[in-house]
């Protein structure tokens, strides 16, 4: 019998093991409302995004739960202007893409929810957090997380979530890119250094989700990247609630994560909504490409 997702968090602190178990309790209530929760809502995100009903819904949702733990005392949400205070006694605080790549729900791609776990306040480094981790809503129902003990998948289950592999590490070299903004956008250097991965065989795989890409990119290997763009030099994708995240988990599975010059969980926060170009894959790839940008 596969081992259950609260067995293999017995060997981490409780309270910890506590809120990840609490998160994962999520999982299929948010998988099932997607069917339900369809369509645009009439209003923007601090980042001028159109909301999508499912992204409001499970922002509450989720932030609800979290308030109900009483584990948690804040959450920086892509879906709220300001952090949100839950709980003065809460011990940990928490960085929410609640449905990373909601665009995809009209086409039925992958979606997925996003959650890096602190006991700093907000905003800090990435470096500083203590737990990362995703629900890929997909075919299946999966589950990513890191508390600094490897990176381990679980797979939802009519029993609930149950090991599907441990101690995953990227494999070498690896063999998919995936890149967002327009290539005509990309920095030449860039666009060299993605012509001669093409040269060398690597293949597209982009699904307009940050969390999906990525999974293809801890499963297969490769680099994942929303770069800095001549239109866009900060890229797209955000510091606290996608990147840090990501960048935490890929280095904690032997990769590597960076914004063109350093670490990711190196960088210094300027506020809640930063945006950071992001570029993350195997160590060999990041480290090639820092020399050249
Ligand atoms: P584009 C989703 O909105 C997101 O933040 C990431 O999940 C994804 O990687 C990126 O934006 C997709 O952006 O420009 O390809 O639609």
């Amino acid at each position: 019998m596969a081992k259950a997702l609260k067995e293999h968090l017995g060997g981490i602190d409780s309270e910890l093991a506590s809120l990840i178990l609490k998160i994962s309790d999520l999982a299929s209530t948010i998988s099932s409302e997607l069917t339900y929760r369809r369509g645009k809502a009439d209003t923007k995100n601090v980042f001028g995004e159109l909301q999508l009903i499912a992204d409001k819904w499970a922002d509450q949702f989720i932030i609800d739960e979290l308030r109900k733990s009483e584990l948690v005392k804040a959450v920086v949400s892509e879906e709220q202007p300001d952090l949100v205070k839950l709980n003065d006694t809460g011990i940990f605080n928490i960085t929410l893409d609640p449905l990373d790549g909601s665009s995809n729900i009209e086409s039925n791609n992958l979606v997925g929810t996003i959650i890096g776990i602190y006991k700093e306040d907000l905003p800090t480094q990435g470096k500083r957090q203590i737990a990362a981790m995703y629900i890929l809503y997909g075919p299946v129902t999966t589950l990513v997380y890191t508390a600094q003990n490897g990176v381990h998948e679980f797979l939802h289950t009519k029993e609930g979530f149950v090991l599907k592999e441990e101690n995953i590490t990227l494999p070498e070299p690896g063999k998919l890119y995936g890149i967002g903004g327009l290539r005509k956008d990309w920095l030449p250097s860039f666009r060299r250094y993605i012509e001669e991965l093409e040269l060398a065989g690597y293949k597209l795989r982009y699904g307009g989700s940050f969390v999906g890409d990525f999974n293809q990119i801890l499963h297969y290997g490769g680099i994942f990247a929303y770069p800095a763009l001549t239109t866009k030099p900060n890229g797209k994708l955000r510091l606290l609630v996608e990147s840090n995240t990501m960048s935490f988990i890929v280095e904690q599975a032997g990769g590597a994560s960076t914004n063109g010059t350093c670490s990711i969980l190196e960088v210094e926060p300027e506020g809640i909504t930063q945006r950071v170009p992001t570029y993350i894959g195997n160590k060999a790839l990041i480290e090639k490409l820092e020399k050249i940008l």
